[in-house]
C-alpha cells in the first residue's frame, strides 16, 4: 500500500457513561503507534481522539449519580483526557461532542444532507435499545423484547422523526466495498459487512424527541423538540475536528487514513458513515480498521462483574511501554484477547528482557571490556555484510505490515534482526576474536550489534517510545525522520561513539505485581522460609519443595561454543558454554563416555548457572549441565527448539 503525504488517524470518541478500561486503552495505543510512525516517517499527521457526550445513555448515567448531565460529562471526559495525557498519547486534538464548534458542524451536515434530498420527516415506531443507542426491527429482537447486541430490554418508541435515506446507498456502498477491498480491515470483517448490506438497508431514524441532551436541528427547521441521533452526531466528529462547518481549517487532512475502532461499532463506521459522507459528497476514509475484544477470564469486562482491568494500574505496575508492547504483540489485530498477568510477564521477561534488553547488555559488556566503551562501525560491512542484508530485508517488510494493521506481525518481523544479532555474537564470539588478536573484526561485531539495536529501536519507537529513547540515548543518536531515513530506509550505520551505560531496561519479573488484576490466581504471601518448612513433606522418598525453592536454582539455555578433551581423563570434556553473558562459562562435564567434542560443539544444553564454581582435575567449572542417565546410558537434556543463549528455563 502506498503512502500519501497525509495521515489523519482517529480513535472512536468514547462515551462518558463510564471510565476507561484496557479496551479503550488498546484502541488509543494502536492509534498512537500509527500516529507516531506516521510522524517519524515524515507524513503530515493529525491524530484525533475525544469523548462522545450526548444521548439518552449519558443523560441517565448522570441522573443516577445525582449530577447535571453537563457536570457529569465534564467530569468523565476529563478522566479520559487525563489518562491519555499521563500515557503520553500524542493526540493533536481532543474533541468533545459538547464543543460548540462541533455542534455547529453537525447542524451544517444535517442541512447539507437535507438539501441533497436525503432527509425526510415521518413517524417512527420501533424498538430502541438505550444502551446501544440503536433501533432494532422486531425480527432481530431476542424473545421479541431483548437487544440482540447487549441483551438488555428494549423500549417501544413511537415518535415523529427525521429519516436519512440509507436505502438509497445500498448499491453504492456495495460497489464501493467491491472496488476498495482494503476499506474494511481486517479483511475477514469485510464479508460480515457486505452480507449485512446485501440483506437490505432500511432508512435510518436520525432524530429523537423523547429526550433533549443532544444537538438541536438547525434553526431554520423550526422543530425544537428534535435532537440529533447520537451516532450522526458522534460520527461527524471526524469532520468537525478538522473545522468542517466552521472554517475548514484542517480539512486538507481529509480523507482519514484510518479510523480505528473496536468490532462492536463496525456497522456504524462501515455502513452509516460512508453513506453520510457520500451524501455530503466527501471522499471516504481509506481504512476502517476494527480490532477484537479484550476479555477478562473469557468474559466481557464490566463494572458490575467487577472484572474491569484498569489500564493505569497495569501501566504503573509493569511500565507503560511494556504494557503497550504486550497489547500490540499478544493478539493478532482483529482477534479477541484475554488479559492475564502471566502472559504479560512472559512477554516482558522473554521478548523484551531476553531478546532486546540482554542484547544491549551484551553490547555494553563487550565494548566496555574490550574497547573502553567505544563503538566504531567502520568495518561492519567488511565483515558482516550478510547479517546486515538479513536485517535490512526484515526492515523493508515492516511498514506495509503496520498500515495493513498486522501489528503483531510487524513486531514479530522486527524481532528477527535481534535474533540475527544474538546469533552473530554466539557464532563469531568476540572473546575468541580478541584472544586470536582479531581486534578489527571484534570491533566490527560490536558495530554490527549497535547498528541492529539502533535500527530496531527506531522501528520499535512508535510502540515503545520511552524505552527506545533510552536506547537511542545510550547509542548517541536521536530517533526522528532523519535517522529513520538514514538507518531504516537507507542502510547507514552509526558514527563512532562511546556507549552510555544505562540501567537494565527490563528487570526480570518473577510473580504477578497486581493483586487486583488477577483475583483468581491470588495467593497469600508467605515468607520463603516459612513456606519451605510448611511444605516440606516427603512422599515416596522425594522431598517436596515449594516453587520458591525451585526458583532459587537458575537454569539457563546455553550454547556450547568450544569443546575439548581433558588430557588424561576418560570421563571429562572441557566445554565453553555461552549463557548470554559477556564471556562463555567454562564447564567441566563428565560426559565423555557418551558424547564426543564434535557432538557437543554448537549444540544447546541446559545449564545450572548459579552453582558455586568447583575444580575438577585442576580445571575450574562454572556450571553444571542437565542430563538423564539410566541403564542404557546418559543423554543430555536440551531445548526442543533452538533458543537464544541465556534464555531462562522455568
Ligand atoms: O462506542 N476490548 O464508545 P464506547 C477492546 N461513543 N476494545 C474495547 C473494549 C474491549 N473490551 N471496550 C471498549 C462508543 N473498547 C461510541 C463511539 S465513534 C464515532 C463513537 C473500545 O465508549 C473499542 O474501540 O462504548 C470500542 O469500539 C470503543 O472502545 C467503544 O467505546
Amino acid at each position: 500500500m502506498s503512502c500519501n503525504k497525509k495521515a489523519y488517524i482517529t480513535t472512536p470518541i468514547y462515551y462518558v457513561n463510564d471510565i476507561a478500561h484496557i479496551g479503550h486503552a488498546y484502541t488509543t495505543i494502536i492509534a498512537d503507534t500509527l500516529a507516531r510512525y506516521s510522524r517519524m516517517s515524515g507524513l503530515d499527521t493529525f491524530f484525533l481522539t475525544g469523548t462522545d457526550e450526548h444521548g439518552q445513555k449519558i443523560e441517565e448515567a448522570a441522573k443516577s449519580r445525582g449530577k447535571t448531565t453537563k457536570e457529569y460529562a465534564d467530569e468523565i471526559s476529563a478522566t479520559f483526557k487525563n489518562l491519555w495525557d499521563d500515557f503520553d498519547i500524542s493526540y493533536d486534538k481532543f474533541i468533545r461532542t459538547t464543543d460548540a464548534d462541533h455542534m455547529v458542524g453537525v447542524q451544517k451536515a444535517f442541512s447539507a444532507m437535507h438539501e441533497k434530498g436525503d432527509i425526510y420527516k415521518d413517524t417512527y415506531k420501533g424498538h430502541y435499545c438505550i444502551s446501544c443507542e440503536t433501533f432494532f426491527p422486531l425480527l432481530q429482537l431476542v424473545d421479541g423484547e431483548f437487544c440482540p447486541e447487549c441483551g438488555k430490554s428494549t423500549t417501544v418508541v413511537e415518535e415523529e422523526s427525521y429519516f436519512f435515506r440509507l436505502s438509497n446507498y445500498q448499491d453504492k456502498l456495495l460497489k464501493y466495498y467491491e472496488e476498495h477491498p482494503e476499506f474494511i480491515l481486517p479483511k475477514s470483517k469485510r464479508n460480515e459487512v457486505i452480507r449485512f448490506v446485501e440483506g437490505g438497508l432500511t432508512d435510518l431514524s436520525i432524530t429523537r424527541t423523547s429526550f433533549d441532551w443532544g444537538v438541536k436541528l438547525p434553526e431554520n427547521f423550526n422543530d425544537p423538540k428534535h435532537v440529533m441521533y447520537v451516532w450522526l452526531d458522534a460520527l461527524m466528529n471526524y469532520l468537525t475536528a478538522l473545522g468542517y462547518g466552521k472554517d475548514d481549517a484542517n480539512m486538507e487532512q481529509w480523507p482519514a487514513r484510518v479510523h480505528l475502532i473496536g468490532k462492536d461499532i463496525l456497522r456504524f463506521h462501515a455502513i452509516y458513515w460512508p453513506a453520510f459522507l457520500m451524501s455530503l459528497d466527501l471522499p471516504l476514509p481509506k481504512h476502517i480498521a476494527a480490532h477484537g475484544w479484550w476479555t477478562r477470564d473469557g468474559e466481557k469486562m464490566s463494572k458490575s462483574k467487577g472484572n474491569v482491568v484498569d489500564p493505569r494500574a497495569v501501566a504503573d505496575a509493569y511500565g507503560l511501554d511494556n504494557f503497550r508492547y504486550f497489547m500490540l504483540r499478544e493478539v493478532p489485530f482483529g482477534g479477541d484477547g484475554d488479559f492475564s498477568q502471566k502472559a504479560l510477564i512472559d512477554r516482558i521477561n522473554s521478548d523484551l528482557g531476553n531478546d532486546l534488553g540482554n542484547l544491549l547488555n551484551r553490547l555494553i559488556g563487550m565494548s566496555g571490556k574490550y574497547f573502553a566503551g567505544s563503538v566504531d562501525s567502520t568495518n561492519v560491512e567488511k565483515y558482516y555484510q550478510s547479517e546486515l542484508d538479513d536485517v535490512h530485508a526484515s526492515l523493508e517488510k515492516l511498514e506495509p505490515l503496520l498500515f495493513d494493521m498486522q501489528i503483531h506481525r510487524y513486531l514479530e518481523e522486527l524481532w528477527r534482526p535481534l535474533t540475527v544479532a544474538n546469533k552473530a555474537i554466539d557464532m563469531y564470539q568476540p572473546w575468541t576474536l580478541m584472544k586470536e588478536g582479531k581486534k578489527e573484526e571484534a570491533m566490527a561485531l560490536n558495530g554490527l550489534i549497535a547498528a541492529i539495536l539502533s535500527k530496531v529501536s527506531i522501528m520499535l519507537y512508535p510502540v515503545m517510545p520511552e524505552v527506545c529513547t533510552k536506547i537511542s540515548n545510550a547509542l548517541h543518536f536521536s530517533i526522528d525522520n532523519k535517522s529513520w531515513n538514514a538507518m531504516v530506509k537507507d542502510t547507514q550505520l552509526l558514527d563512532i561513539f562511546v556507549l552510555e551505560k544505562i540501567d537494565p531496561l527490563f528487570p526480570r519479573i518473577e510473580e504477578p505485581l497486581l493483586e487486583q488484576a488477577e483475583p483468581i490466581e491470588k495467593k497469600p504471601k508467605v515468607k520463603v522460609k516459612d513456606k519451605v518448612k510448611k511444605e516440606e513433606k516427603v512422599t515416596e522418598g522425594v522431598a517436596l519443595i515449594g516453587i520458591d525453592q525451585f526458583f532459587q536454582t537458575s537454569l539457563k539455555v546455553g550454547t556450547v561454543v568450544k569443546a575439548e578433551e581433558v588430557p588424561k581423563s576418560k570421563k571429562l570434556l572441557l566445554l565453553q558454554v555461552d549463557v548470554g553473558e559477556d564471556e562463555p562459562r567454562q564447564v567441566v562435564a563428565g560426559i565423555k563416555e557418551w558424547y564426543s567434542t564434535d557432538d557437543m560443539l554448537n549444540s544447546q544444553v541446559c545449564v545450572v548457572a548459579n552453582l558455586k564454581p568447583a575444580k575438577l582435575m585442576g580445571l575450574k567449572s562454572e556450571g553444571m549441565l542437565l542430563a538423564a542417565k539410566d541403564k542404557d546410558g546418559l543423554c543430555m537434556i536440551r531445548p526442543e527448539k533452538p533458543k537464544t543463549a541465556g534464555t531462562p528455563i522455568g
